[in-house]
């Protein structure tokens, strides 16, 4: 057994296909000075395990399998409407569902595919009768096969005796969940408020745990998907292909993710930052974000076009110019320049998938300056002493998410573009 199969035993067995893949496309150089991190520093065996732990999540999210989310809720609340624009992305029309005005137009669960997750449409699990036990179970045993629940009511009729106890009963299942308050343009706006915590007040949850939409018009239908998004980080790459404005909302998320594995890696106590690692998590990140930009590329091809944009190389010789000026703690300018270029990356990857444009060397250049600073400006508050892993992956995390970014990239563009 070589040493890399020895690394290999430790992912997890459904992701390992992958990483070896990844593994294979790298070039002998960087094998070799990979290998010898892990042989030079046995102490450290934590890298790989670091490495292991957190790509996890990554290699997942990249090459995640489907998952079934059902929508489910009373009778005439707007369940098949709903289905409809998320099914609208599927190829195929005879996978729409019927929707009328009336109650138990829908008998039979129905499902279909919106890119990389399935949808299942219900009948209301709320009829009384033998029909309507029938449609019940239906609902509910579509609800059991699902990984997530998109729960439905409607914002007129509120949340009543009927809709708790059907709320608790798809609860007790300990599916993640999303709740949406549908026909929301029904409700005049001053309404608006008292109904939405009305609505939660009654559920027993917070007001932002609800999302009042629109299914008619596909209002917040993008809030419900990132409501998805947030728990089951494999639907990023569907979603992003289903709702092209909602693109680099979903890019950053990937970003974020990556960008504070990025500075964990570079915690560990080595003279420069592991570029190794370094690659193959911004390789799995362009994975991703060709996912969301509805381009599939192998992992070979990615981490080719890492290493042809050269942030490794400018992330270097960033770190020697800054390590001169002294004062900052070597750590803290690894973590967050090893950020940095992932951030600069998926911004870059983004540019790329968007446009097959390629950012100038100089431009790549200055966004990475720029983002450095900002995030020694954030980290500096962590102190002199070196923080876990954790608490740096949670501070990093938490100012990229809380960085206008997430919302608009056009900050970046600007630097770029003037
Ligand atoms: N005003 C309004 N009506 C809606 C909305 N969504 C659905 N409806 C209407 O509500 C009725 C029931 O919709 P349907 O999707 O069949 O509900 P289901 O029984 O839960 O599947 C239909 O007349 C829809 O046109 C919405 O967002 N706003
Ligand atoms: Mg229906």
């Amino acid at each position: 057994m070589t040493l890399f199969d020895d690394i290999l035993t430790q992912f997890p067995p459904d992701v390992q296909v992958m990483v070896r893949k990844i593994w294979e496309a790298l070039g002998p150089n960087e094998k070799a000075s990979f290998l010898s991190l892990v042989v030079g520093f046995p102490a450290d065996s934590n890298l790989v395990k670091i490495l292991v732990k957190l790509s996890t999540t990554q290699i997942r999210q990249a090459f995640g399998s489907k998952h079934r989310v059902a929508i489910v809720g009373p009778a005439n609340v707007g369940k098949s409407t709903l289905y409809n624009q998320l099914a609208g992305f599927a190829q195929n029309k005879s996978d729409l569902a019927v929707v009328s005005l009336l109650p138990g137009t829908t008998k039979e669960n129905q499902q279909a595919d919106a890119a990389l997750f399935t949808v299942v449409d219900t009948p209301g699990a709320d009829a009384v009768g033998s029909v309507g036990e029938h449609e019940k179970d239906l609902a509910f045993s579509a609800a059991t096969e699902a990984d997530f629940l998109v729960m439905v009511f409607d914002a007129i009729q509120g949340i009543k005796k009927t809709e708790l106890e059907l709320f608790n009963e798809l609860s007790a299942l300990k599916k993640p969940f999303v709740v949406v308050l549908n026909k929301i343009d029904l409700v005049p706006h001053k309404d608006l408020h008292a109904v939405i915590s009305n609505a939660a007040l009654n559920l027993g949850l917070e007001a932002d745990q609800i999302v009042p939409i629109a299914a008619k018009d596909g209002k917040n239908l993008g809030k419900v998907l990132l409501a998805v998004a947030a728990t089951e980080p494999e639907m990023v790459a569907a979603l992003g292909q289903a709702l092209p404005e909602y693109r680099w909302q979903l890019a950053w998320q990937t970003i974020v993710r990556s960008a504070s594995i990025s500075a964990t890696i570079a915690l560990v106590p080595l003279p420069v930052i592991n570029f190794v690692p370094l690659v193959i998590t911004q390789s799995i990140m362009v994975v991703s974000i060709a996912r969301i930009y509805n381009y599939k590329i192998t992992p070979q091809r990615a981490s080719e076009l890492v290493a042809t944009f050269g942030l490794g190389f400018l992330g270097r010789s960033i770190f020697q110019e800054l390590s001169k000026l002294g004062g900052l703690p070597g750590w803290l300018l690894s973590a967050a320049i090893a950020s940095s270029t992932t951030v600069v990356m998926g911004y870059a990857a983004v540019r790329w998938f968007e446009k097959g444009e390629k950012l100038s060397a100089e431009a790549l250049k200055k966004l990475t300056q720029g983002m450095t600073t900002t995030l020694l400006n954030t980290l500096k508050n962590i102190g002199k002493r070196k923080p876990s892993q954790k608490g740096l992956q949670e501070q990093i995390t938490l100012a990229l998410e809380n960085s206008p970014l997430a919302e608009s990239r056009s900050a970046l563009d600007s630097e770029v573009d003037e």
